[in-house]
């Protein structure tokens, strides 16, 4: 049985602070496994990846295989199924429409003082998407990590998959190649991480990497930032879902199913203004779930971690999806529109009954991947502006320079910074002497 609140009881803000403040990932310390790693892979290289592949995966490499082939890739993409192959199209076709969107302008004013000012946006030379291996080898989330780098101009894409006992699924190496992938890799863990950071003597190094993985990946990610760019370091997957009124129990049932299949510790939550809606919902869970071919993962997280609360109204529920900010947020009301507008912190929110969370995770536009672990209040999906950087430009005019100049002296010589304040002056000194115009 899931864990049932009510916002009336006594007892509601203390149990509602230890819901949020419960911590759903054990997390096994693997800093020192992973920093080895990677110290050993910056100094032998390929020779480690070929060795650890051998170890982890049972797959005997040599550093020339390190990468798929041409042949290899077509071979895979070729048992693919011409259905699959069209529903991964269309996927992919709506994720790069919704994402050329996203590409910023670059902007370029002159202000009064005659100082042209500005910035430009250009991407990420080179970009590396790690893509777990086995069960959790997510085509979809392919395309959610690969389409944003190319419509950024990434030129540069990369994959690294692992491949235990030298399987890969078809599907991953299709919505690569959907995406504009250049190079796959079949290597994963820290060492992949490590390759993708330092480059060995067949990888060269990229500049950013992205996509979710095990501790030991997520360590890794941790440890090359700085060296690289990494995008969030993504925690259990989590839905809230907001209903009132004439709702169909099992749709709603459904929806929580479907994020805890992914995982034990992922949670879903149903805040509810109807407590015959919640007692039906948490009734077909019951009924559906053993139907699920994964009713082991999906019932150990809804057992530990889902909830169901209830509210007196609207805005108390769009109050404690704040306080949540949940990854994913359903608004299953009668009206979904003004109900979003109260609800600042959330990863991605769908609308209306026929917004399944689940279509969001493939088909719809929006990336899927979010912030997780209430890390919506300060962040944001991954984007086009991941993979793009920002540069500041600015131009004076000799007259604009004698405007501002003077202040900047000023302050050099507050900070104690002499050359500073000297760079300045002599070009004041020039113009006030005439010898510039
Ligand atoms: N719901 C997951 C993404 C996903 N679902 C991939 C299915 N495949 C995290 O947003
Ligand atoms: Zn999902």
């Amino acid at each position: 049985m899931p864990v049932t609140l009510n916002t009336s009881d006594a007892d509601f803000e203390a149990r509602f602070a230890a819901m949020l403040s419960a911590k759903r990932e054990d997390s096994t310390d693997v800093n020192d496994t992973v920093a080895a790693i990677i110290a050993d892979l910056r100094a032998r290289g390929d020779a480690v990846l070929c060795e650890l592949t051998t170890k982890f995966d049972r797959l005997d490499l040599t550093p020339d295989r390190l990468r798929f082939s041409a042949e290899e890739i077509a071979t895979e993409v070729a048992k693919v199924s011409a259905e699959d192959r069209a529903a991964l199209m269309l996927a992919a076709e709506r994720i790069r429409a919704y994402h050329a969107r996203q590409v910023p302008e670059d902007a370029s004013w002159t202000d009064p003082e005659g100082a042209t000012l500005g910035w430009r946006w250009t991407p990420v030379s080179a970009a590396g998407l790690y893509v777990p291996g086995g069960q959790a080898a997510y085509p979809s989330s392919v395309l959610m990590n690969a389409i944003p780098a190319r419509v950024a101009g990434v030129e540069r894409l990369v994959v690294c998959v692992p491949t235990p006992d030298g399987v890969i699924n078809p599907l991953v190496l299709l919505a690569a190649q959907l995406s504009g992938v250049d190079e796959i890799y079949r290597i994963g863990g820290a060492q992949a991480i490590a390759a993708l950071a330092y480059g060995t003597e067949t990888i060269p190094p990229v500049d950013k990497i992205t996509g979710p993985g095990n501790a030991y990946v997520a360590a890794a990610k941790r440890q090359v930032f700085g060296r690289v760019g990494i995008d969030m370091i993504a925690g259990p997957s989590e839905v809230l879902i907001i209903a009132e009124g004439e709702q169909d129990p099992d749709w709603l049932a459904l929806d929580l199913l479907a994020q805890a299949e992914h995982d034990a510790d992922a949670q879903s939550i149903l805040i509810t203004t109807d407590p015959a809606l919640g007692h039906a919902v948490a009734g077909a869970v019951d009924r559906i779930l053993p139907t699920l071919p994964r009713a082991g993962i999906a019932g150990a997280s809804w057992r530990d971690y889902g909830t169901i609360i209830i509210t007196r109204d609207l805005d108390e529920a769009a109050t404690l999806s704040n306080r949540i900010a949940p990854e994913h947020l359903e608004l299953c009301v009668d009206d979904p529109e003004a109900l979003a507008t109260k609800c600042r912190h959330a990863g991605a929110i769908f609308l209306g009954p026929y917004t399944p969370e689940a279509v969001g995770d493939y088909v719809s536009g929006p990336n899927h991947v979010l912030p997780t672990a209430r890390s919506a209040r300060f962040s944001s999906g991954l984007s086009v502006l991941d993979f793009l950087k920002r540069t500041t430009i600015a131009r004076l005019t000799p007259g604009a320079l004698a405007a501002i100049g003077p202040a900047a002296t000023r302050l050099a010589a507050s900070e104690g910074l002499q050359a500073h304040g000297a760079s300045v002056e002599a070009r004041l000194k020039a113009l006030n002497e005439g010898k510039a115009e």
